[in-house]
């Protein structure tokens, strides 16, 4: 099966070397940079929800578009080589960045910690402002093993429709299985883990069902989320981007970055 055949059958694809390990280096010390604060290019990340600075018990730290912060952050999520490979599983001439988030789940260290994420489905959060061909690059900077809370995938759940059931910020994974497969009818439910090597991507589709438990790991996992739109995607009819919340504007150049176009600029 071509990437694009495996994408099309199970919603999702993991995709083991992609990112340079020069770039990973880089951009491992530019993270630290930006948790403590450091906004090279001038902005602040959209939200920088990171328990330490926030008074909350340790648990995932999720910090929306830090990519607008730092230039190599940005350099990252634009990588030409995610957008080839996003280009090749959907056939499109033009992929574009329009949101990320940096996840940094922290080891398990007490039961009142919530590092898990809940079943979801990305649309669910993406629906009120944008329509059409969306899809996320998961790019995994630490070692990303089945211990350390990897994200799980529901096999073929992106035919199952726009359910609403999910939950990101929920930890009771077994509530939302439940929640969701009665609004889904009881089609099987088949989990895979996305592990992969720092510099592996995988790749999901707006609809399929994905979440991860606790990091029972040696280290914190590391990744960014990287979601991206095709030519066929658009603003909804009457929407504006201040409606939009931490998505980014697709006329702006740093928040919203070309990264596979057919066209030359
Ligand atoms: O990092 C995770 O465990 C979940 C990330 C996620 O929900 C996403 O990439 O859409």
């Amino acid at each position: 099966m071509t990437n694009a055949e495996k994408f099309e059958n199970d919603g999702f694809l993991i995709v083991p070397s992609v990112i340079p390990q020069d770039l990973l280096n880089r951009v491992r010390t530019r993270i630290a940079a930006v948790c403590a604060g450091e906004y090279e290019l001038g902005t602040p990340p959209n939200s920088r929800n990171i328990p330490a600075f926030t008074g909350q018990p340790p648990g995932l730290a999720k910090i929306d578009n830090a990519h607008c912060s730092d230039r190599t952050i940005l350099e990252l999520v634009s990588h030409p080589a995610i957008g080839q490979l996003a280009a090749a599983i959907t056939g499109a001439s033009f992929v574009q960045v329009f949101a990320t988030q940096l996840l940094i789940k922290p080891q398990a260290s007490g039961a009142s910690e919530r590092s898990s994420v809940g079943w979801h489905q990305d649309q669910e959060y993406w629906d009120g402002a944008l329509q059409g061909e969306l899809f996320t690059a998961w790019v995994a900077i630490s070692d990303v093993t089945a211990e350390s809370g990897p994200m799980h995938f529901v096999r073929g759940s992106h035919r199952w429709g726009l359910l609403n059931a999910g939950d990101f910020f929920s930890d009771n994974l077994d509530a939302l299985k439940q929640r969701i497969r009665e609004k889904q009818g009881g089609g099987a439910w088949d989990e895979v883990a996305g592990v992969l090597p720092p510099g592996g991507v995988s790749f999901h589709h707006r609809l399929t069902v994905h979440g991860s438990g606790p990091n029972r790991g040696t280290g914190p996992r590391v990744s960014f989320a990287v979601h991206l739109r095709t030519e066929k995607s658009a603003l909804r009819p009457g929407k504006t981007w201040q409606e939009a919340g931490y998505l980014t504007d697709f006329a702006d150049p740093i928040g919203s970055p070309v990264c596979f176009s057919t066209t030359k600029p």
